[in-house]
């Protein structure tokens, strides 16, 4: 059968043992009948997934009794209707309880977002024929659990590539929300609760009467009952450019009377929205550094605007120079937002989170975590991460991202030589923050595929799997993934695993080893090699190449310091390059190409044997999906066979462009005699 991709993991297609499932209730008890609510939907993703799953149609219904039902609702709801709940304790906001141990099964949310994903964690596991009893609570690793999509008003997405939005068209949101109400459904089959609809490069013309009454009447109602609460970005000088006043400054009493105005004039549309995300002083953006004023000043204005009614202000940390020199040998944009936020610690009010992106440049192919996350105290965090490939292939390359975030995740900052994981940090654990959690930069578009891949959609339903739960193995999450997305053909499972497993280490080898960054074009698409743009210009993802070293010195001993914005343990282990990860060596070291690695290999035959392994690694994707060809429907296998073929080839041109490139710089023969004029 030909499939468009549109319901992704969702499809709750027949599952071949459907028979030995012995102990399906005879019918579906949903604790709310209202229809906009998550757990009347609940009811109705239960009744329709185990029609198409195990081809049984069962009766929802609001009031029966619950033995041999399945019933699905709040603790609350239970207990009013049956009395005693035990698990009720262990729950915490948006977790649930599921048990299919008995004749009853019970799924049980702590609230009904929870009912919900328990509703769909239920469906998933029957989809997946992972029949046998279980009885558990499940609950989150954060609150904050978001999506960020950089659309634009004009229905142009930055950084998008599947399409236009399914949000805004020609200046406005869309009259028909049809697609977001099925976004909505996706998120919340992966336990994403928020969703920030515009791009952080803000357009004013957002806070329009017409744009309030389309978010309020549209969008925030197609994807409540799904439990996605809305967010919108905002553009700081809105005061100014939109709303007719003399100034933005974040202290000047009009501006505040502004923003609070607007604001209770949008939660009066949305009374639930989550809150504001806001860029500013970056990349060309305002903000309140225009007016002499902090960081912590422009956040807390926000934060009052949205505290009565219980919203959030997301800040973002990535706030940098983009016009710096690279002649001072110490000038280092990996510097910035640990310079600009190190003094504000404990400055911000209690509903700010910081939002911090996972490296100190900029979702490069190899970072390492950004030193932000320990020095930051006092502040909630988050970490930004990017579904939407930008600087990875931008989905015409195959990368499956579980393994770059769990990195970061698991990396130990050892704040106060202590353990001290990103993950436990950005939970709100380990500086014990009320709040805290992700943010992913997905850019869905119309493109049925929604991400304008098949295979991408793997990062998807990992980035929502990890931020409920970040200990999960990235290759259990991918085969969950494979069996609900491509059905239970041995052999699919393997190809799939093996090409998602292997497509991060094969676009590190042929793009930027040894944390040189992803050697793109920086200038404009961020797509292709163009090692050559890197350097020479103000925007500080610099290499420093010349003939004879390569790499930043972000030594304190004679660099930018950089290594030292890390907590002591850490920042020593990188001031050496004896102890530096040969993966982050040109990272945070200046070396001749000479240099010899842990491996024994140079620099520079590393390079050119990775760029080798690497294109080597792209070519076997394509026999490898060619053997499933008559296994997976025509339209998918076609659609990825496609992108697999161009990455094949586009895997040689950045193989031979890097090499040599850095072959006619250091004129450093390869010693397999494969690179240069022969
Ligand atoms: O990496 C850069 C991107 C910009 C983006 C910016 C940001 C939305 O190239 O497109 O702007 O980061 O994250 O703000």
């Amino acid at each position: 059968a030909a499939e468009d991709g549109s319901q992704a993991w969702l499809r709750y297609a027949p599952v071949p043992k459907a028979s030995e499932y012995h102990s399906l209730p005879a019918s579906i008890v949903a604790l709310n009948n209202t229809k906009t609510s998550p757990v009347y939907v609940a009811g109705q993703e239960l009744e329709k997934g185990i029609k198409g799953i195990l081809g049984k149609q069962l009766g929802v219904d609001g009031t029966s009794k619950a033995s041999s039902s399945i019933v699905v609702g709040t603790a609350e709801a239970y207990k009013k209707a049956y009395g005693e709940f035990e698990e009720a304790d262990e729950l915490e906001p948006d977790g649930f309880f599921l048990s299919t141990e008995g004749s009853t099964v019970l799924i049980i949310g702590q609230n009904e977002r929870g009912a919900l994903y328990g509703a769909f964690e239920y469906l998933s596991r029957i989809a997946q024929q992972k029949f046998s009893p279980v009885s558990y609570v499940s609950n989150p690793h954060a609150p904050i659990r978001w999506s960020n999509e950089w659309n634009n008003m004009d229905g142009s997405i930055e950084r998008g590539y599947s399409g236009p939005s399914i949000f805004f068209r020609n200046g406005f949101v869309v009259d028909n929300v049809t697609r977001a109400a099925e976004y909505a459904r996706l998120l919340a089959s992966i336990r994403i609760n928020g969703i920030v609809i515009n791009n952080v490069n803000a357009n004013a013309t957002l806070l329009s009467e017409r744009n309030i009454e389309g978010l309020g009447s549209r969008l925030a109602d197609a994807m409540r009952p799904y439990g996605v609460q809305l967010g919108i970005s905002l553009n700081f000088a809105s005061p100014k450019d939109f709303g007719g006043l003399s100034t933005f400054d974040p202290l000047d009493p009009a501006v505040d009377a502004w923003w609070a105005n607007i604001t209770n004039k949008i939660y009066a549309r949305v009374p639930d929205m989550s809150g504001y995300l806001v860029k500013a002083n970056s990349e060309g953006q305002p903000g309140p550094l225009t007016y002499n004023r902090t960081l912590a000043d422009g956040a807390n204005m926000f934060a009052r605007a949205v505290k009565p009614h219980g919203g959030i202000v997301m800040f973002r940390a990535f706030v940098y120079d983009n016009h710096i020199n690279e002649s001072n040998w110490k000038n280092d944009r990996a510097n910035a937002a640990v310079d600009f936020f190190k003094d504000l610690d404990g400055k911000f009010d209690e509903n700010v989170v910081v939002q911090i992106k996972y490296g100190p440049i900029d979702f490069q192919v190899r970072e390492p975590a950004s030193p932000l996350f320990s020095t930051l105290r006092k502040t909630s965090t988050s970490i930004e991460l990017q579904i939407t490939p930008e600087y990875l292939g931008q989905n015409c390359h195959l990368v499956y991202l579980a393994p770059l975030w769990k990195e970061i995740l698991n990396s130990d900052l050892r704040a106060d030589d202590k353990p001290s994981k990103v993950k436990d940090i950005v939970s709100g654990q380990r500086f014990s923050r009320p709040l805290g959690g992700w943010a992913g930069v997905v850019n869905v578009g119309t493109n049925s595929s929604w991400l304008g891949s098949h295979l991408a959609m793997s990062n998807l339903y990992a980035y929502g799997a990890l931020a409920w739960d970040p200990s999960l193995e990235s290759e259990d999450i991918l085969g969950d993934w494979i069996r609900l997305t491509f059905g239970f053909d041995a052999r699919v499972m393997e190809v799939i695993t093996e090409m998602s497993m292997k497509s991060w280490p094969a676009y590190e080898n042929y793009s930027g080893n040894l944390g040189i960054q992803t050697l793109t074009d920086i200038l404009y698409t961020h797509f292709g090699p163009n090692p050559a743009s890197q350097d020479g210009n103000g925007w500080g993802q610099w290499t420093r190449a010349d003939k004879f070293s390569i790499g930043m010195d972000r030594t304190v001993k004679n660099g930018t310091g950089n290594a030292g914005q890390y907590p002591p343990e850490v920042a020593a282990r990188y001031e050496e390059i004896e102890t530096t990860p040969d993966n982050l060596l040109l990272w945070f070291h200046h070396v001749n190409y000479t240099q010899k690695l842990k491996s024994g290999k140079s620099v520079i035959q590393h390079f050119y044997d990775a760029h080798y392994e690497g294109a080597a690694t792209a070519q076997t994707f394509v026999p490898l999906w060619e053997s499933l060809q008559g296994r997976i429907d025509d339209e998918r296998y076609n659609d990825v066979h496609f992108r697999q073929v161009f990455q094949a080839g586009h895997a040689l041109v950045w193989r031979d462009a890097i090499n040599q490139f850095y072959h006619n710089l250091s004129e450093i023969p390869d010693d397999h005699e494969r690179v240069g004029n022969h």
